[in-house]
């Protein structure tokens, strides 16, 4: 077993890198691509990030799981993460169905939390896609966490993430301000699903 800090390894930060930036373009492409299908653009902005070894390490101790390199790459979906942020709720099928047909690319896992939203009230499509990439002169096979929000479902989360997702709170109120929370999340996709619906109406005019 290897230490976490391997990920820290020039030959893997690279690998993560050409992996990521790939994900990246492939979500601009679709974006071009899309757009001349659907007569307008679907993703606001792309994002990515690669997982800081710290926050790899967080990860698996509250999964209980041994905090090593190998355990990583088995359990952590996301140490690379890509993000799009779509205009409507159903530009976020319209884009993985695009990515569904990639060839160098599987999607291994969807998590529909559009659909199904955590408990806190997290709304967005996650694909855990492998991505096949060329790297020192072979096929490499790197796992990518892929998360398309709408503008409303991104608000929520980045807000959530800020006041709440990653603290300790043991405080009397916290179970007030989930709630509350969770309420904000259940207001914004009601306006997710009227945009899209006034969308349709102009569209036929
Ligand atoms: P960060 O800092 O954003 O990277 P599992 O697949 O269930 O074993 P995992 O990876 O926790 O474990 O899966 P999940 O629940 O699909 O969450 C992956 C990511 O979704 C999180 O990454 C967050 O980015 C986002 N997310 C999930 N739930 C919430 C939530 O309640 N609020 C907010 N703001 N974001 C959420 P990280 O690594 O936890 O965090």
């Amino acid at each position: 077993m290897q230490p976490i800090e391997k990920l820290e390894s020039e030959k893997i930060v690279a690998k993560n890198q050409i992996a990521l930036q790939t994900v990246m373009n492939k979500l601009q492409l679709i974006n071009k691509e899309l757009s001349v299908r659907e007569g307008r653009i679907l993703i606001h902005n792309i994002s990515g990030r690669i997982k800081e070894p710290n926050s790899i390490k967080v990860k698996l101790r509250k999964k209980g799981c041994e905090e090593n390199y190998e355990t990583a790459l088995e359990v952590i979906n996301d140490i690379i993460g890509a993000r799009a942020v779509c205009y409507y709720m159903d530009d976020l099928y319209l884009v993985a169905d695009v990515l569904n047909t990639h060839k160098d690319m599987e999607i291994i896992k969807i998590k529909n939390y559009m659909e199904h939203p955590k408990k806190t009230g997290y709304r967005s499509l996650h694909l855990i896609v492998k991505l096949m990439i060329p790297y020192g002169g072979k096929q490499e096979m790197v796992k990518v966490e892929i998360q398309l929000r709408t503008f409303a479902m991104d608000y929520w989360a980045v807000l959530d993430h800020q006041l709440r997702y990653k603290k300790e709170n043991t405080d009397n109120d916290s179970e007030k301000i989930e709630k509350e929370l969770m309420d904000y999340a259940d207001s914004l996709e009601s306006i997710d699903k009227k945009m899209m619906k006034l969308r349709n109406k102009i569209a036929k005019i």
